[in-house]
């Protein structure tokens, strides 16, 4: 469990096909080792493969947590295209929702916005992380990719030399090496690639010092728009992901365990901060999913070192205010596959010479609109007096200017959906 994330599944129920994992194994060899198989990796093999190229994901989890992982549901146009572009996007297509309002709540009114009309990359499409994880993992395996479930991924070896190798431990005790010509690191942000980096690496870091109540409910989603409520007790959010299912989030102090509301009183603060007795109730139902999210971020620079390159939240953490750590995962994965292939296949080492400076272009973009929205949606920490004041202030007239002006409202649509 995270440093940041004290997390307490309540009562999960893992719908996804926990069929059986390819046997974990220890030692192997390959062009490319991929270590991770969350949305950055998964993109990446399904890539390589298509490109010919030989490649292996590593998975620290076995395949019935890995497809059962919710996390991200709004997926911007540029990753519809990568998916669609690729084949990969048979599921999303049947079951995802275009999604293309919001509605910001305050004690002054409500407004909506309907971004998905506004700016040039237009509305997100709804579709949860572990849908598409799923249609990522199974395509990638019905192609005949190599991955290695239960396969902990230890330390990056030699990335500086030719050869570099992958240190790993199966479930089962066996301890390895993979080895291989390039390293990417698409274990998240506690994984092996960050461990390995040597020093000097730059650690840009973050900490907004909010943390919010991650739910997920079996309820149908209460509004048809992503909801945005800025109140005096705190934030609140709503967020559809099915027909079914729906994302809240409440804003708690910092330290608060996530098992320390009870669902009465999650409901509760719910409507209030919401203001449901002014528009509208919210649709109850059972709460499956309870997690603190400290919001934080960071970016790590350089991406790459020798052979071994970030990817995904390996290569920067981005908080969940804005909806983009997938989007940027699936971006930054496309990014270098492409590069691989041109080096690998091709001869051309310029892709995997741009790569870092390409995709830090992208994730700087990103954290500059995220680290916006927690400024709209927050109070800073602290005691409430002349610093809160100015900052509600401020808050109160950007929220203005985006429900009056035009100008205001397109640069949001962009930042939103754009990655
Ligand atoms: P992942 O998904 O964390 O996958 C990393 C994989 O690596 C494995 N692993 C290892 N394997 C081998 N050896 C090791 N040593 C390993 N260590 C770890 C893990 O088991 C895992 O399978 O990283 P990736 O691929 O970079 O993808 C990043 C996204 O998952 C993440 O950015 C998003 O979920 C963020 N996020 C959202 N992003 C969006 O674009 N739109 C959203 O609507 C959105 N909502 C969210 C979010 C993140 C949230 N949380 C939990 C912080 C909502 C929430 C609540």
């Amino acid at each position: 469990m995270s440093e940041s994330q004290r997390s307490q599944l309540v009562a999960h129920d893992r719908d996804a096909a926990a069929t059986a994992a390819d046997a974990a194994t220890a030692d192997g060899t390959a062009d490319v080792v991929i270590l991770g198989a969350g949305p950055a990796g998964l993109v990446l093999g399904n890539l390589l493969q298509a490109g010919g190229i030989d490649c292996v994901v590593l998975e620290r989890a076995d395949r019935a947590h890995v497809q059962s992982r919710a996390r991200a549901g709004y997926l911007a146009a540029n990753t519809v295209r990568i998916l669609e572009e690729n084949g990969l996007a048979a599921g999303l297509r049947r079951n995802g929702q275009p999604h293309a309002v919001c509605e910001f709540r305050t004690e002054d009114g409500r407004f909506r916005l309907d971004y998905g009309s506004l700016g040039p990359c237009g509305p997100h499409t709804v579709y949860p992380q572990q849908e598409l994880v799923t249609d990522l993992l199974t395509h990638y395996l019905d192609a005949g990719g190599r991955l290695s479930f239960e396969t902990e991924a230890l330390a990056v070896l030699d990335a500086d030399g030719a050869r570099p190798s992958v240190a790993v431990r199966t479930a089962d005790g066996r301890q390895g090496h993979w080895q291989g010509r390039y390293v990417a690191g698409c274990d998240g942000r506690h994984g092996a690639a960050r461990r390995s980096l040597p020093a000097g690496v730059v650690r840009h870091r973050r900490d907004h010092g909010v943390s919010w109540l991650g739910l997920l409910a079996e309820a149908p989603p209460s509004l048809d728009a992503v909801g945005y409520a800025v109140h005096r007790r705190g934030f609140a959010g709503h967020m559809a992901r099915t027909p079914e299912v729906t994302r809240y989030y409440v804003q708690v102090e910092r330290g608060e365990p996530a098992g320390a509301w009870s669902e009465q009183r999650i409901w509760d603060e719910l409507a209030l901060r919401m203001h449901a007795a002014d528009y509208g109730p919210l649709r109850g139902g059972r709460i499956v999913q309870q997690s603190v999210v400290d919001l934080e971020s960071d970016v790590l620079e350089p991406l790459r070192h020798g052979s071994l390159f970030l990817v995904g939240d390996a290569a920067s953490l981005i908080s969940p205010s804005a909806a983009k750590g997938a989007n940027l995962a699936v971006l930054e994965a496309e990014i270098l596959a492409r590069a691989l292939v041109d080096d690998l296949a091709h001869g051309d080492p310029a892709g995997l010479d741009r790569y870092s400076a390409r995709c830090l272009d992208h994730i700087w973009r990103a954290q500059e609109f995220s680290h916006w929205m927690i400024q709209l949606l927050h109070s800073p920490p602290g005691p409430v007096g002349g610093e809160t004041l100015f900052h509600d202030a401020l808050r109160r007239s950007r929220l203005e200017l985006l429900r009056t002006s035009r100008t205001h409202q397109q640069w949001f649509a962009e930042g939103y959906v754009g990655v």
